[in-house]
């Protein structure tokens, strides 16, 4: 065996590191394979000389390092991946014939991406948006790419006006901001003359706009597609993801904070719910229907700015995507992988709607500058894992070597040669075509309120407040009071109840202007599957519980709730003053996992305090600590506490509700794990909070 030294070996007394090998196959090399006697200093003429042009191992690294980044992407620049399978429970084959969804024996791997759309790669997590949800099936019979979105439904109704919208989202063109933010003026500009938009503003605005957690997030495919079994029929079909833990959001004034003193907060918490083997999973529901039924619809099914009620047509679960296993490399795979909606494979097709009709072209055309040339598809992420052969070559990036003369088809001089396989290959379904060839948008997409209407209304009363709030916070922060009066307007035809808090929160009364709808908006049967609280079930499952402990805490409590969080499938984490730990009350040490000041309440999902009544009064003195009790009782998680931390609490506004738990036994540790199993205290919000 070969030294390796990982240890330092100062040379000339001047201190720089050197880790050494004799072993050829571990020695640092050029490109070229020239193994590096030094990678600590440049080729210089002299110790304190010129650097000479010639060093060719200092020039090679540099010139590496300089072309290091890539475009990012012009929407969902920030994302965070992770491999994994996905299994159907059962055959599909009634619907279609795509492969992945046949065998319940078979497992198909999958690589998803979940992604913010307005910033840029280096921005927050928690900024409202909408999130990218992409999944990548590498199946037998060619890749799959479900391309959707944490929100069923979209901004416009036709391709060419994305770019519209993505330049009036970004930072504003002159002044470069504000970066990863819908609050400003251009945005709201576009929004409020583009009615079609309303619909996904009251979702954008709501809570799904600001997730917990990437694991905690719905998944939709937004546009229609099709099924297609082996006889040839076909379905329409909507994509759904649904996440087994539950879907939840946090609070808006938690997002501000996060985003402040955690950026990464959403792509740690997948990183390391990985890491840690609590695999995320989501179930895949597809809403199948018939030309019938979408014919008898009140709305066009092309329009990807409505949905389907699932109360109308329910979700038919066929199978689960487990992920369970981080990247190697974030720039090899999560960067450099390609999703393309326009990837399908037999078994499944494209419907007409306008806006998948241009993301059709969209995707392929962006990686070829994002990835630098047509051949993105050799890259380990995006490659198939079945076989893949044809007659293309060449181009920028080519990694293989495609042997023989023949490189076109018809061909007779390879015996071996590839050729079509007309009952094995992808056709499309042959839908009549009789229209004229217009400019036009169908007049079936013309109702822009009456499903914004049906998602307010189905909201529960935090909900709609957080609406109004996030309106409030949007609108005011326009510079062009015309704008606000247009989105007011809208707002009216929405729902006046909307409109007037809305109204009230920016103290602009009577200042909506008036929007006459193309279709008047109608009253639809409520939805609650739309809501997040209705739906949310009692679980821990996958969250985060805070123990703050001070010297003197009871050992066996923290070792109660310890082993109460484990059997719920949720993480405690301990928290001291001093990242140090606390002495107990038998005195024994017991390490933190963060100093108080790593980790706000934000962090958490439910609290509790273990102090000495000593120790507590100390904390009613420090800033941080008053801060931890007064963020948790204000974003309505539930605390647990041991007695004496009333200085505590009366510095922090806490008042007592059914979501502060004094702990003591263990009959009060079941209490707490119940009451926080329910998540936040809805009650406790109107006493600490108006939308305006
Ligand atoms: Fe995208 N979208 N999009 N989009 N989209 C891109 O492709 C585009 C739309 C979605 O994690 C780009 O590779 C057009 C709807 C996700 O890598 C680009 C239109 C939905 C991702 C593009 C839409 C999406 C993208 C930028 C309107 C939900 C990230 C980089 C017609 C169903 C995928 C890239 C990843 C990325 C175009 C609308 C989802 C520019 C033209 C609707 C999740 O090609």
């Amino acid at each position: 065996m070969k030294k390796n030294s990982p240890k330092a070996r100062p040379t000339s007394g001047t201190a720089e590191t050197h880790q050494t090998t004799e072993d050829r196959a571990k020695s640092l090399t050029t490109n070229q394979g020239v193994i590096i006697a030094d990678d600590q200093n440049s080729l210089k003429a002299g110790t304190r000389g010129p650097t000479m042009l010639e060093d060719f191992v200092l020039r090679e690294k540099i010139t590496h390092f300089d072309h290091e980044r890539i475009p990012e992407r012009i929407v969902h620049a920030r994302g965070s991946g992770a491999y994994g399978y996905f299994q159907c429970y059962e055959s599909c084959a009634d619907i279609t014939k795509a492969a992945f969804l046949q065998d319940p024996d078979k497992k198909t791997e999958v690589f998803a991406r979940f992604s913010t759309v307005a910033g840029g790669a280096g921005s927050g997590d928690l900024p409202r948006d909408v999130r990218g949800f992409a999944v990548k099936f590498y199946t037998s019979m060619g890749n799959f790419d479900l391309v959707g979105n944490n929100i069923p439904v979209f901004f416009i109704q036709d391709a060419i006006k994305f770019p519209d919208l993505i330049h009036s989202v970004k930072m504003e063109a002159d002044r470069g901001f504000p970066q990863a933010a819908s609050a400003h003026d251009t945005f709201w500009d576009f929004i409020s003359l583009t009615p079609e938009s309303m619909h996904i503003i009251m979702w954008v605005m709501s809570d799904r706009a600001i997730p917990r957690s990437l694991r905690m997030m719905e998944g939709f495919g937004v546009n229609t597609f099709r099924l297609i079994n082996e006889q040839g029929e076909s379905r329409f079909v909507k994509f759904h993801w649904r996440p087994k833990i539950g879907a939840a959001s946090v609070l808006w004034d938690e997002a501000v904070k996060i985003n402040g003193v955690d950026p990464d907060f959403h792509r740690r918490d997948l990183w390391e719910a990985i890491a840690n083997g609590d695999f995320p999973e989501w179930e895949l529901g597809l809403q199948v229907f018939d030309q019938e039924t979408a014919d008898s619809l009140d709305f066009d099914v092309l329009d990807a700015t409505k949905l389907i009620p699932e109360e109308m047509i329910p979700l038919r679960m066929v199978g689960k995507m487990v992920l369970n296993r981080n990247p190697d490399n974030f720039f090899a795979e999560t960067e450099q992988v390609a999703f393309c909606p326009g990837n399908i494979v037999p078994g499944i097709d494209f419907s007409n709607d306008p806006l998948l009709q241009g993301r059709l072209f969209s995707y392929i055309d962006t990686q070829i500058s994002r990835l630098g040339g047509p051949n993105f598809h050799q890259i380990p992420v995006n490659a198939p894992r079945c076989s893949s052969d044809n007659l293309q070559r060449d181009a920028i990036h080519q990694m293989q070597v495609p042997k023989g003369r023949v490189n076109y088809e018809p061909n007779s001089l390879d015996p071996n040669a590839l050729r079509e396989n007309p009952a094995m290959g992808f056709t499309s379904f042959p839908e009549e075509m009789s229209e004229a060839k217009i400019r036009k948008r169908a007049e079936t997409f013309a109702d822009h309120y009456s499903q914004a209407r049906l998602f307010f209304r189905s909201m529960t009363e935090p909900e709609q407040k957080h609406i109004v709030s996030a309106l409030g916070f949007e609108l005011g922060k326009l510079e062009h009071s015309h704008v606000r009066s247009r989105m007011l307007g809208h707002l009216t035809n929405i729902d006046s109840n909307l409109h007037q808090q809305v109204e009230e929160a920016l103290g602009a009364k009577g200042k909506a202007e008036e929007i006459q709808p193309a279709v008047p908006p109608r009253d639809l049967k409520e939805s609650p599957a739309l809501s997040l609280i209705k739906k949310a079930p009692a679980t821990l499952q996958g969250r985060k519980l805070g123990v703050l402990v001070t010297d003197g805490f009871e050992a066996g409590l923290l070792a109660a709730l310890r082993g109460a969080a484990k059997k719920e499938n949720a993480q405690a984490v301990v928290i001291a003053q001093k990242v140090g730990g606390a002495k107990d009350a038998a005195g024994k040490m017991t390490l933190a996992d963060f100093a108080i000041s790593a980790a706000p309440s934000i962090f958490f999902d439910a609290l509790a305090i273990l102090a000495s009544e000593e120790e507590a009064d100390y904390l009613s003195t420090q800033a941080a600590a008053v801060d931890w009790v007064r963020d948790a009782f204000g974003h309505l998680k539930v605390i647990g506490h041991t007695a004496g931390v009333q200085p505590l609490f009366d510095r922090a506004g806490v008042e007592p509700d059914l979501g502060i738990i004094e702990l003591g036994d263990k009959e009060s540790v079941g209490n707490f794990i119940k009451t926080a199993k329910k998540g936040r205290i809805w009650s406790r919000e109107p006493k600490l909070r108006s939308p305006g």
